[in-house]
């Protein structure tokens, strides 16, 4: 039975049925099967086929933002069992994260931010289209170890670039590890910018962030 719930996850969020979505999501927490499992074979591959369908000319913005809102509503019942699963000890490392001016693109950086709450980072998740200045006031505020940019458009990389230069001009760039990712951002970007690192998803910016921080 569960064997067949991620691919009917998967074409729930398609199909932008955020009521089935919902519903799977749950079905298939109570067959067993881990959030993790569940995001990454059931969820994502979803929102995939939705960009791909959207960039081949088959889906229009109507149905990105349904199936964006349906993905958003079945994580909604998945973050608690994450959350759930990781013993919080002693804090890992204070994080701001959000995802850089210009981008609204919230469910990639909104996974890394639970991942890394999960694993025993104080997050603080400054939300979609962030101005640099804001992330530098909120790094000066908690004193953050760690900074997470994300950007989804090759549109609006170059804004992640603003924030390294932004936390370097007001002289706190030494500080804080930063460290890139969203679809398009490459290990070989985050190098020409001076970034510390780059993920390419939320369980490899924890490893990546726990490595950085020591
Ligand atoms: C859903 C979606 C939307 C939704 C977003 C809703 C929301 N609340 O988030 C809506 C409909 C609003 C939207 C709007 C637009 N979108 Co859009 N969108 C997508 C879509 C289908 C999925 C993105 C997603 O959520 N993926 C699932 C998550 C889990 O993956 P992820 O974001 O990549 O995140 C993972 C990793 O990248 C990484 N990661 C992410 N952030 C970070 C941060 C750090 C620090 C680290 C370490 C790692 C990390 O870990 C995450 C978890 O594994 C993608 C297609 C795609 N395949 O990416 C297009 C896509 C990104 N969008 C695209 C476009 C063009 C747009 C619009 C310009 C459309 C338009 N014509 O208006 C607007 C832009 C609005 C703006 N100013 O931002 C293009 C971008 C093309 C490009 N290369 O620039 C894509 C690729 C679609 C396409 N194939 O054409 N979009």
């Amino acid at each position: 039975m569960s064997n067949t719930l991620l691919p009917e996850i998967t074409d729930a969020l398609v199909a932008c049925d955020a009521a089935s979505a919902v519903a799977l999501t749950q079905q298939a927490l109570a067959s067993g099967l881990e959030p993790l499992t569940i995001i990454k074979q059931g969820l994502v591959p979803g929102i995939e086929q939705v960009g791909e369908r959207f960039q081949a000319g088959e889906y229009f913005l109507p149905q990105m933002v349904i199936a964006a809102k349906a993905m958003q509503q079945a994580m909604a019942v998945l973050e608690p069992e994450l959350q759930a699963r990781q013993q919080r000890v002693d804090s890992a490392g204070v994080v701001v994260i959000g995802t850089v001016k210009g981008d609204i693109h919230e469910i990639g950086k909104s996974l890394v931010a639970t991942m890394m709450s999960a694993s025993g980072f104080q997050v603080h998740d400054l939300g979609v289209d962030v101005p640099s200045q804001v992330f530098v006031h909120k790094v000066r505020e908690t004193n953050a170890d760690l900074v997470g940019l994300s950007a989804l458009l090759t549109t609006t990389m170059t804004a992640q670039r603003e924030v390294l230069r932004a936390l370097e001009e007001s002289g706190i760039r030494d500080r804080v590890r930063v460290i890139l990712g969203g679809a398009p951002v490459t290990p070989e970007w985050a190098d020409s910018i001076g970034a510390d690192g780059y993920a390419d998803d939320a369980v490899g910016a924890v490893q990546l962030s726990k490595r950085l921080l020591g």
